[in-house]
């Protein structure tokens, strides 16, 4: 059992470890969250598609439109948090967005660690989760949710767990990955401002796995989390279970929008055998493109597919 401190801000400690790495500016909330709650322009002003550049990602903000995250005390092994609404009360009422009432990410910061969670719901409004904050150091905890008569929000909360830390370093970009004695190889390249098709394939032992289940809505459930400071992006699959046309793999293809160049960590959520596996991969995004040319999905499925499914934010 760990005693698990919670901190919305920065420790002034593990601001000395990681300021070298990521911007101040960016770790802490505080100066974004004033800025975002005032600057509706900015912040999401617009339902317009296309328009990432004057849209902020999800999970930047620890209050967004009134609504914002707040983790609670809990105990050891534990974790709890609420979503305060515009009154300053917790939010009690949710809307079931890819099977689930509230996700619950975390991430370390330097994109360790990653864990996808669905916490219960008190009727006070605390949700509470066995903590999958694994281990030291400071996380990120992005709850993504849709609160009934609201918008789907993604919101983030910086959270330390104390004990020894060790940074790890980003894994180097591949096309292929291993997990669980799965073997994911991932094809296509986001590229910044365009939609752009990612296809993961999930093989074992040689074979194509063909018989993916259903996890969460769909054959595979990705979420990429931006290098420097966490933009969350949930990517949507292109196709569900029992469209006609989408098949339970061995490929799953995604449509991503990344809002900059950069290095993102991209997370992989598959079920199979009656068990959820996480294959993860480090891509860069506009890195060295080879000529202008569009990417394989093309134009044609921008703005619906990637950002529209109702109930679930991505913005
Ligand atoms: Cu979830």
């Amino acid at each position: 059992m760990r005693t698990v401190t919670r901190l919305a801000g920065f420790a002034v400690g593990l601001a000395a470890v990681f300021g070298a790495t990521y911007g101040i500016g960016r770790v802490v909330d505080r100066a974004p969250v004033v800025e975002g709650r005032h600057d509706g322009a900015a912040a999401h002003a617009t339902d317009e598609r296309g328009g990432t550049a004057d849209r902020l990602p999800g999970g930047l903000l620890v209050s967004e439109r009134g609504y914002t995250l707040e983790p609670v005390d809990a105990p050891p092994g534990e974790f709890a948090f609420r979503i305060a609404g515009p009154d300053g009360r917790p939010i009690t009422r949710y809307e079931v967005a890819h099977d689930k009432l509230m996700h619950l990410i975390v991430a370390r910061r330097d994109l360790s660690g990653f864990r996808h969670v669905h916490p219960e719901l008190a009727p006070d409004g605390t949700w509470r989760v066995d903590t999958p904050l694994t281990g030291p150091g400071q996380w990120r905890a992005f709850a993504d949710f849709a609160p009934t008569g609201g918008e789907p929000l993604t919101l983030g909360v910086d959270v330390t767990v104390p004990g020894e830390l060790t940074e790890r370093p980003l894994p180097a970009p591949a096309t292929s990955t291993t997990v669980d004695g799965y073997t994911v190889t991932l094809t296509g390249a986001p590229q910044p401002g365009r939609t752009s098709s990612l296809t993961v394939t999930v093989s074992r032992d040689g074979q194509p796995v063909a018989d993916l289940e259903p996890y969460l809505g769909a054959y595979g459930h990705l979420v990429a989390l931006r290098r420097g400071d966490l933009a969350y992006l949930h990517v949507h699959p292109d196709g569900t279970p029992g469209d006609g046309r989408t098949r339970p793999g061995p490929a799953v293809t995604f449509l991503a929008e990344v809002p900059s160049a950069g290095s993102y960590r991209l997370y992989l959520d598959f079920q199979h055998g009656g068990r959820v596996h996480t294959a993860e991969f480090t891509v860069v995004a506009g890195a060295a493109p080879t000529g202008d040319v569009p990417t394989p999905s093309g134009p044609a499925p921008t703005g619906e597919a990637d950002h529209g499914t109702p109930g679930h934010g991505h913005n």
